[in-house]
């Protein structure tokens, strides 16, 4: 065994569960990851994203060199380049000069509507807050936004409604304090891994009862008591028929209902229709079990429910994530250990990426951004003149590329996200991305979308910096450098700073802003000074363990779960509720729907997970479908088969499989070669602004292997 010069303590650049590791460096080079056992987090585990997925780090394809095109690009005739022969190696000082000069040339041409930024749920707290406040305070945008708009924007625009707060009310570790526990719309064991060792623990050692509704039959359904396997897109019905059932049988719970809660009568009134029967009818699910469901979780001493994107992912996401928030409201199952409404985020970030202000619609700490005195407050904290910061709401991830056109939005800087893998109808995004005048992507590696910029930054990885992430349960974790930065990347916040004074001297708005800093526990640190849920966090309290939000000042323990006394917004309010049905159903000329997401190998759009040794575990795109469907169609396991929808066509083997149900097939989206975004639907949920990526109307036909490959873009694919 190798001896280590040194372990570095950090978190998990992966998922959400935010697991803490342990670097183990020798000579510089990290050779080995572990976790402690008394990880407060992950208690020593880690799945083999957190063991083995770091080594993208030392792939080959990242790119540590500021670049600039060679060949200038033109909107609407942008080409994509990834090979480093198109671009020319410069330094910093060229590179952040040459994008200060573009981005103020728009800006003062065409003003704050021409300008629009993507911040990376990736990255840390310090980065994303720096970022937002660069183009809230110099370019007098709102035009902020990341991946939690294609992601839980349906679940958290319904929290708001429903009770005013957005994250995760409890702890995922409280899970073995539940008596039934509900999980919906989440392939825990494979998105969340370490959270659902926890709750396999809770089923088969602290006898929990386990209801898990899902289409497909996802590795937690061999842990539930009950499974509802019900057609994509019909929640609502199912939620809805639970919420009859427990109006009808009186299991609701009246005193919290008449202390916590308004709107209950009208709410009666439309769950009238949603009746066992109807559910049945629309969703496929057996009406017994939507009422035992109902009657389990509604009879149970502390219950809680988890969901993830098969709930929000939709054109109607926001109805969905109500239709689960009122079972909470009706039986009283939250502000108490072991219940809640649990919307389990994603990217490692992504709940500080939205504390952190990186959305269109809020300052840092969810202040609306059109309420004049959360304005003063921030022009206060950026030393911006009073009334200088727009107030008006700005474009969302979903709309900002819509809206690519000559008296639209010309410029987009790209932190860290590859929205041509990563949104959806992709041959509508790219004729988008080739539209914009300016495009500048800061990243480790040239994604699919980076391949458009102009400019690309060359940031480090999390292993190269020091800052924060916030994890689903609301923990404020260290992120530490372990090793001196690769060639000449820099961290994300010294480049932020960098570029912002260099705009600001172009602005002739010198010192208009702070952008100096020692270091990012200063940034944090700025921030928490007028976010209240942040003002007790110091880096000097989270050297051992993380703190969990809300930590309100210096002395403050954190919050281990939300809402014992209230809601934010008062009383938890009811919402009469529609079913309606998606977008697009499957047809004679498409019959299957299509739904999209993950495995446990890969990361999204492929730039850390395919750049790193776990390609060979999981190395090409897969369609699952049904074994009677397959027969159907004269397909068996490993053919190559072609996927069409109304947008696109990708080539692909399949795997055929009892996980997915009939009619559904299931397409991850990690795959540059097999791109699943370039057949879904970009309907968009009207609220949230979430496309509907979980359900579309696809073909499935035998194709030869001939049409398999598309050498060029395996050619591409960087090793480690
Ligand atoms: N390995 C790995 N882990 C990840 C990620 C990754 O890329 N790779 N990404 C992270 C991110 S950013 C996120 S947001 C999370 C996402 O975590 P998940 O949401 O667990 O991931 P998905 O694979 O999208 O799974 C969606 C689930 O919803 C179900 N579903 C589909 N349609 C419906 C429907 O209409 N109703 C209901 N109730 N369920 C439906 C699917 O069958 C599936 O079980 O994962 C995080 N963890
Ligand atoms: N069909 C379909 N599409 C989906 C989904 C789905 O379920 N189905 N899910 C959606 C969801 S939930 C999400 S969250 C999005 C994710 O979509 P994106 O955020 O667009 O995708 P990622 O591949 O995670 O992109 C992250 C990028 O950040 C870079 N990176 C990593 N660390 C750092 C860092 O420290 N600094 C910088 N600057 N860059 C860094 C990586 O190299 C990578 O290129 O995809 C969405 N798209
Ligand atoms: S569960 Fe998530 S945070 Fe933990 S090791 Fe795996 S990817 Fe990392
Ligand atoms: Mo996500």
């Amino acid at each position: 065994m190798l001896e280590p010069d040194r372990l570095v303590p950090t978190t998990c650049p992966f998922c959400g569960v935010g697991c803490n590791l342990e670097l183990h460096i020798k000579d510089d080079y990290i050779y080995n990851v572990s976790s402690p056992f008394d990880s407060v987090v992950n208690h020593g585990n880690l799945c083999v994203k957190g063991r083995f997925g770091y080594d993208f780090i030392y792939s080959s394809a990242r790119v540590t060199t500021p670049l600039i095109r060679k060949e200038p690009q033109v909107p609407g005739k942008r080409t994509p380049a990834r090979e480093l022969s198109a671009w020319r190696a410069v330094s910093w000082d060229e590179a952040l000069d040459y994008t200060a000069d573009r981005l103020v040339e728009i800006y003062q041409r065409d003003g704050s509507n021409a300008m629009a930024v993507y911040c990376c749920a990736k990255a840390t707290n310090e980065d994303n807050y720096l970022l937002q406040k660069l183009y809230r305070a110099l370019f007098r945008t709102n035009n902020v936004d990341h991946c939690t708009r294609l992601c839980h924007a349906g679940s958290v625009v319904a929290l708001q409604m429903a009770i005013g707060s957005a994250a995760m009310s409890n702890t995922a570790a409280e899970v073995i304090h539940s008596d039934v526990f509900m999980i919906t719309g989440s392939n825990t064991a494979e998105t969340h891994p370490i959270i659902a060792i926890q709750m396999k623990a809770a089923v088969e050692k602290y006898g929990a009862k386990l209801i898990v509704v899902d289409p497909r039959r996802v590795e937690m359904v061999n842990y539930a008591t009950l499974w509802l396997p019900e057609k994509p897109g019909t929640d609502v019905p199912v939620f809805s028929a639970m919420a009859h059932v427990i109006i009808k049988e009186k299991l609701y719970n009246k005193e919290f209902i008449d202390q916590r809660t308004e709107g209950f009568e009208e709410f009666v009134k439309s769950m009238e229709k949603f009746t066992p029967e109807y559910a049945e009818a629309i969703s496929g699910v057996d009406r017994n079990l939507i009422i035992q469901a109902a009657r389990m979780y509604a009879n149970a001493d502390n219950a809680a429910i988890y969901w993830a994107l098969g709930i929000p992912e939709s054109s109607h996401g926001t109805d969905n994530a109500m239709s689960l928030i009122h079972l909470a409201l009706l039986t009283g199952h939250i502000g108490r250990r072991g219940t809640g409404l649990n919307p389990l985020r994603g990217q490692n970030n992504v709940q500080g990426a939205s504390d952190s202000g990186a959305m269109p619609w809020h300052y840092p700490g969810y202040m609306d951004v059109d309420n004049p005195a959360n304005a003063e407050k921030w022009e206060q904290a950026w030393n911006v003149e009073p009334g200088g910061l727009n107030q008006k709401l700005g474009l969302t991830t979903t709309e900002i590329l819509s809206q690519v056109r000559p008296g639209g939005i010309r410029s987009l800087y790209i932190m860290g996200e590859n929205p041509m893998m990563s949104e959806p109808n992709l041959n509508h995004t790219r004729q988008k991305m080739e539209g914009l005048e300016f495009l500048v992507a800061q990243d480790l590696f040239i994604n699919e979308s980076g391949e458009f910029a102009d400019v690309f930054l060359p940031a480090t990885s999390w292993a190269e910096k020091e800052g924060t992430f916030t994890n689903t349960d609301r923990r404020v974790q260290r992120v530490r450098q372990a090793i001196p930065p690769r060639g000449d990347s820099r961290p994300d916040w010294e480049i932020i700073c960098d570029l912002a004074q260099r705009i600001e001297a172009r602005l002739g708005r010198v010192n208009s802003a702070y952008w100096e800093y020692n270091h990012p526990g200063e940034i944090l640190e700025e921030m928490g000074s007028v976010v209240p849920a942040y003002a007790g966090i110091k880096y000097a309290r989270i050297e051992k363990s993380g703190l969990q939000t809300p930590v309100l000042d210096d002395t403050h323990p954190g919050t281990k779960f939300l809402f014992a006394e209230s809601f934010p917004r008062g009383r938890g309010k009811f919402h009469p509720l529609e079913y309606i049905p998606v977008v697009e159903m499957p047809d004679d000329e498409y019959p299957f729907i299509l739904s999209t997401g993950r495995v446990l190998e890969h990361w999204h759009g492929g730039s850390m997970t395919r750049n790193s040794k776990l390609d060979d575990l999981y190395p090409e795109a897969l369609v699952e479908i049904h074994p009677t469907d397959a027969a159907r169609i004269g397909v068996n396991e490993g053919d190559v088969v072609r996927v069409s929808s109304r947008r696109g066509t990708i080539v692909l083997r399949a795997k055929v499989s009892y996980k997915t149900t009939m009619g559904v097939v299931f397409i991850p989206f990690h795959f540059r070669e097999a791109a699943a975004n370039l057949l879904t639907i970009d309907a968009l949920d009207p609220l949230a602004k979430i496309p509907e990526y979980k359900a579309c109307a696809v073909r499935v036909d035998p194709a030869e292997q001939a049409d398999l490959q598309n050498p060029e873009a395996q050619q591409s694919r960087g090793r480690y």
